[in-house]
């Protein structure tokens, strides 16, 4: 049935296309923060873009969170804020640094009972359609 054929060819696609790496780009100090009771986690990391081109973070995946927003911490008259970002580059020999009262990833919805210590992947994805996957260390409130 060419129907079932297309759906084959476009599957093969997508796994092969979806998991292309990002050339030039490579993560460091990746660790997340975590909170206690229902407060989310924070994600802080760099990553340095050695390729010819900048390349915009638009976003990530991980098994062990339900959600993931990429955030930017500002102070307003001495009041802690965030917003959502849509988007984050990384310019061409550059490096992006997401750090406590900078930008972090937001992640919300723990899938199990993660524990300072234990290590959790990450898919971080890009615009020119590459990914990205990186090992994060959890670590407790106070960053230990
Ligand atoms: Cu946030």
């Amino acid at each position: 049935m060419p129907g079932m054929r297309m759906t084959a060819a476009t599957l093969l696609l997508l796994v092969c296309c979806g998991a292309a790496a990002a050339a030039g780009l490579s993560a460091r100090h990746a660790w997340i923060r975590l909170l206690p009771g229902d407060l989310p986690a924070a994600g802080y990391l760099e990553l340095v873009n050695t390729g010819a081109d900048s390349v915009r973070l638009t976003g990530a995946q991980s098994p062990g969170f339900g959600t993931i927003e990429l955030h930017e911490s500002s102070e307003q008259s001495g009041v802690a804020r965030m917003r959502r970002v849509e988007r984050l580059a990384i310019p061409a020999g550059g490096t992006l640094v997401l750090e406590p009262r900078g930008y972090h990833l937001m992640l919300s919805g723990p899938s199990g009972d993660l524990q300072p210590g234990e290590r959790v992947p990450v898919t971080l994805e890009f615009s020119d359609g590459t990914r990205l996957p990186v090992s994060f260390l959890l670590r407790d409130a106070s960053g230990r």
